[in-house]
């Protein structure tokens, strides 16, 4: 058996989350090396693309979220064999990628700047986002983006869709998502009750 360390930040979100829900959910023993944002700035340009995730498989470093996303999720039986449905799989996982790469610049904003290119965002690109995503989960069925079950792509919405709901992005209404995408909503609260995922969370108590 391979052995496995995934570095990421030391919080329960973001791009290494559902990287580790599916490891987890994959049956994958793993170090989980979560750093502080201070230990991540002495190390960053260690790492390929200054950036994390980072996943180590003996000793070999990948990076690339979407694409561990992927090699996770067929080592998981979370990703889709059928073409098409990995596809459908795929679109989600790069149209959270374009949102996430759209709200990294407001952070380290403070004050007036932070309030109105936040405001920007929840107007603009983050409306077309969570709408679009809707559209995509309306495609799958309603409940699933792909395949009719758990994929990658759920996770990642998951992930994403929680934060976005948590009130923590200041000038981001924590009713944001049930206004524009109550299929989004419900959709994180389905991913939140799936046995894998609860049962990772089990595992971090
Ligand atoms: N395309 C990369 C983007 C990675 C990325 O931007 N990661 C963020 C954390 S989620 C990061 O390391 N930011 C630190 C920095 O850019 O200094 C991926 O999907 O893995």
């Amino acid at each position: 058996m391979a052995k496995y360390k995934l570095t990421y930040f030391d919080f329960d979100g973001g791009r290494g989350e559902p990287i580790r829900i599916a490891l987890h959910a994959a049956g994958i023993a793993f170090e989980d090396n979560r750093l502080t944002f201070a230990q991540f700035s002495e190390m960053r340009h260690g790492t390929r693309f200054n950036s994390l995730p980072v996943l180590e498989i003996d000793g070999a470093a990948v990076t690339q979220s979407n694409a561990l996303c992927r090699y996770v999720g067929k080592l998981a039986g979370l990703y889709p064999a059928d073409a098409l449905q990995a596809l459908y799989c795929d679109e989600v996982l790069d149209a959270q990628e374009d949102l996430s790469q759209r709200i990294g610049p407001t952070f380290g904003l403070k004050g007036e700047e932070l309030r109105q290119a936040r405001e920007k965002l929840v107007q603009g690109w983050m409306s077309i986002y969570l709408r679009g995503l809707e559209q995509l989960l309306v495609r799958g069925g309603g409940k699933y983006f792909a395949n009719d079950g758990l994929t990658v792509a759920d996770l990642k919405t998951f992930v994403q869709t929680r934060w976005l709901r948590s009130g923590t992005l200041d000038h981001v209404p924590a009713d944001l998502v049930q206004n524009l995408a109550p299929g989004l909503a419900e959709h994180q609260e389905r991913v939140a009750s799936d046995p894998r995922v609860l049962a990772y969370y089990a595992s971090r108590r």
